[in-house]
């Protein structure tokens, strides 16, 4: 609760359908601040650090091909409760099972390709947004 950053990506899937604007503005509707972006290819050691906790899932070398297998657009979003709020934006990790009007839901069907990421934890946000900006890249 309280102000929070989160970190958010829009991953590969995302980016290569052209789903950045639509993105974007819903950011924007919804009232979080943009305190960080930039269109990166995500280098394989950083990639395994951010899924770091799915390293013994069966599917982490597929989801470390994905991530890094084209742009993304990485952001730094500000705003109240914005944490559980980009989350509750985004809808479920399964899109089957994602609300209607989530991101997930509106644009994704299969869990491998689900469009978007979000921390799931203050813990989380902190550690990600570390690892992805340095801190000259985020606004004040
Ligand atoms: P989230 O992205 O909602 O935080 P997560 O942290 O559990 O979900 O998993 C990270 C990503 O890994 C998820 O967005 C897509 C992929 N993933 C998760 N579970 C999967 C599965 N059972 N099969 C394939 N990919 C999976
Ligand atoms: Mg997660």
């Amino acid at each position: 609760g309280g102000m929070e950053r989160t970190f958010a990506m829009i991953k590969p899937d995302g980016v290569r359908r052209g789903l950045t604007p639509e993105i974007l503005a819903r950011i924007a509707r919804k009232g979080y601040r943009v305190v960080g972006l930039k269109q990166m290819v995500i280098a394989r050691e950083t990639a395994e650090n951010h899924y770091a906790e799915h390293r013994e899932r069966p599917f982490f070398g597929e989801l470390v091909d994905f991530i890094t297998g084209g742009p993304v657009v990485a952001l730094a979003l500000e705003g109240e409760n914005a944490i559980a709020g980009w989350r509750a934006m985004m809808g479920a990790t399964n899109p089957a099972n994602a609300a209607p009007g989530t991101i997930r839901a509106d644009f994704a069907t299969t869990t491998g390709e689900n469009v978007t990421h979000g921390s799931d934890s203050p813990g989380s946000a902190q550690r990600e947004l570390a690892l992805f900006f340095h801190d000259g890249e985020l606004l004040a």
